[in-house]
């Protein structure tokens, strides 16, 4: 049985003031049904986890250089997130994917990378408005899954995340059956890739506009078995409803 998972991706948002968002997570889910994490931005990893002092709420962080070290002038390794108490890193959201032309090799690196620092990877995924309206979605998915997972992931370590590029941020979310539909292809492609022990422990996530309001009904979809939350993540208070939501 797969543990549900609620993660927030503060994107570049949150100041040290706003660790108090955590701290109010931490001590509302003290024994929580279900696995919460929050990816702050870099600077609030280490007073994150401080903050949260060995309790429930796990903290990770949004991207990761390929590379354990080396001359990369404001590049920061797995090995790093990890010495700072991160847990999970998120690799290849559509955000750096574009905006830092990041390609699914280089996903499939920082992935590998993350592996070997012990810490989960969770691979984005996602097509594009165009490629939807072109009925591309499931070719895309599929070229983006086989190349963006390495052969280290394993059910313990790895956390696919769902996110079609035109929901997020954008208050538009696909219907139920389009969530499914991509989540079910994910999740018979890792089992032909990774046998179906491996596939079936590895969490899938859906991410785009996830909102109090639509939680519940997003995770009745099949293969749902959590989200990753952008804006909604900020406010313990809306989170709280997302989190619930999944029990
Ligand atoms: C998608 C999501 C979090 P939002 O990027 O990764 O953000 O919930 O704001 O759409």
């Amino acid at each position: 049985m797969r543990r549900k998972l609620a993660a927030g991706n503060w994107k570049m948002h949150g100041l040290l003031a706003d660790l108090s968002q955590i701290s109010a997570l931490n001590a509302d889910h003290p024994d929580p049904a279900t696995d919460i994490l929050i990816c702050p931005p870099t600077t609030l990893i280490v007073p994150a986890c401080a903050a949260i002092n060995g309790g429930a709420v796990q903290i990770g962080a949004q991207d990761c250089h390929a590379r354990a070290s080396g001359a990369f002038t404001g590049d920061l390794s797995a090995v790093m997130l990890k010495d700072a108490g991160a847990t999970a890193v998120i690799v290849g959201h559509s955000e750096r994917r574009d905006a830092h032309e990041e390609s699914s090799e280089d996903v499939r690196a920082k992935s590998k990378a993350a592996h070997a620092a012990g810490l989960t990877a969770i691979i984005c995924l996602g097509e594009s408005l165009a490629q939807r309206e072109a009925a591309n979605t499931l070719d895309i998915i599929a070229g983006q899954l086989s190349i963006s997972v390495p052969d280290t992931a394993v059910a313990a370590n790895t956390v696919i995340a769902y996110e079609p590029c035109w929901a997020i941020g954008s208050g538009l979310t696909p219907t139920p059956a389009q969530i499914g539909e991509v989540h079910d292809f994910i999740r018979a492609r890792l089992t032909t890739r990774f046998g179906e022990a491996e596939a079936n422990g590895m969490r899938l996530l859906y991410g785009g506009s996830v909102k109090p309001g639509n939680a519940a009904e997003i995770f009745e979809v099949s293969n749902v078995d959590g989200a990753l939350v952008g804006g909604a993540s900020l406010k313990a208070e809306d989170f709280t409803p997302i989190i619930n939501a999944l029990k």
